[in-house]
């Protein structure tokens, strides 16, 4: 650890020492939003020597000759790794006593995400996971409509997160590979986002739910495929609500379409996360698109509404903001809906429930 401990006071946040953990497409993304956030990126490691170099190259900073190298200069570590390494290296960086941001699935499995939860619980170190649609101001007004009972009693909910980059044959990806990617992949990808974004919108929690899968190619290059590339399912809510959810990878020409309505007695409402500066309301008499326009926006999505309306914000903003609630909590304050290793540890809960449901045929209970 470079300066901070449990005994010393968080450092200003251009003093802040953060690393990311590898390579790829997320840990550019993480770069760009510590940057935005006024941090000191200190370097990066990658899974092996050229992919350490490749990345330091992109992200301009230095190349670290390991993760504890790096663990040890930081304040705050990301982790942009594959799955399986997300167990240990959220574990090293806590008990070093740093603060980290930990990609989902936060574990390949329930009960080691639930390990997780427990050692970021007992730790003074802040222990988030993105999931960044949270960001969002218009989800943020979307939880508030829910809040102010505006929705009434909720009736059913519906939510797809469908992509195509796994669509063709030669589609393929480290997530295939099980001993790297684990037991789940379109769900811990991407189903994890929808079901934290659900539950995170209705303040409630999924009870219980049925499951189904698919695999699109049985094989991926060498690799013979065993984690499903799409699943289906019926969930029921705490309230009662019933609702359906479709998670796929393979929907033709379908890129990032995350879509969440939830209808209630007096009125519904509709978030589409390609479309992030609107949102439906549903009314029998009239509806109407709200966009960030509104005067009357709640002060949970005026806060992350950082520029006028008609400057359309997005994904990147939407990380950013995640990543400065971070640095915020670890600097001592308490941002509002800042996802945790327990929420990270919920979505693993429910990823495992859809694999045994899926197996077995049966309902799976999940609000324990
Ligand atoms: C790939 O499926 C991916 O990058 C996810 O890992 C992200 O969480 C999602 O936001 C976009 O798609």
């Amino acid at each position: 650890m470079s300066q901070l401990n449990s005994q010393q006071a968080a450092p200003a946040m251009q003093e802040l020492k953060v690393g990311v953990i590898g390579g790829g497409f997320m840990a550019r993304t993480h770069a760009d939003a510590i940057r935005r956030a006024g941090a000191q990126l200190i370097g990066v490691r990658s899974n092996g020597e050229q992919s350490t170099q490749r990345a330091a190259a992109a992200l301009g900073v230095p190349a670290f000759e390991s993760v504890q190298a790096l663990i040890e200069q930081c304040d705050v570590i990301h982790i942009t790794s594959p799955n399986a390494l997300h167990f240990e290296q959220p574990t090293a960086a806590l008990e070093a006593g740093i603060s980290v941001v930990c990609e989902k699935p936060l574990a390949t499995n329930a009960h080691g995400a639930k390990q997780l939860a427990d050692l970021a619980a007992r730790s003074t170190a802040v222990a988030s996971v993105p999931f960044v649609y949270r960001f969002h101001p218009m989800v943020r007004q979307a939880r508030a409509h829910v809040q102010e009972g505006k929705l009434g009693r909720l009736l059913t909910v519906r939510g797809q997160y469908l992509q195509d980059w796994m669509h063709t044959v030669s589609d393929n990806d480290w997530r295939v590979e099980p001993a790297l990617g684990g037991p789940s992949r379109a769900f811990a990808d991407i189903g994890s986002h929808l079901v934290d974004l659900l539950e995170f919108i209705a303040g409630e929690k999924i009870v219980r739910l049925n499951a189904t899968t698919s695999i699109a190619h049985t094989h991926r290059g060498a690799v013979a495929v065993d984690t499903e590339d799409a699943a289906a399912l019926i969930v029921q809510m705490a309230s009662g609500a019933i609702g359906t959810m479709m998670v796929s990878q393979v929907n033709a020409g379908r890129k990032n379409a995350l879509t969440i309505e939830l209808s209630g007695e007096k009125s519904a409402l509709e978030f589409q996360q390609e479309k992030p500066e609107e949102l439906w309301i549903g009314k029998p008499e009239i509806s109407s698109v709200l966009s960030r326009q509104a005067t009357d926006l709640s002060a949970d999505a005026a806060r992350l509404s950082v520029v006028p309306a008609g400057h359309p914000m997005g994904y990147l903003d939407a990380f950013a903001a995640f990543v400065a609630d971070t640095y915020a909590a670890i600097a001592g304050k308490a941002p509002n809906g800042l996802p945790t290793f327990a929420d990270g540890a919920r979505a693993c809960q429910l990823t495992d429930a859809v694999l045994e449901s899926a197996r077995t045929g049966e309902w799976v209970a999940t609000n324990a």
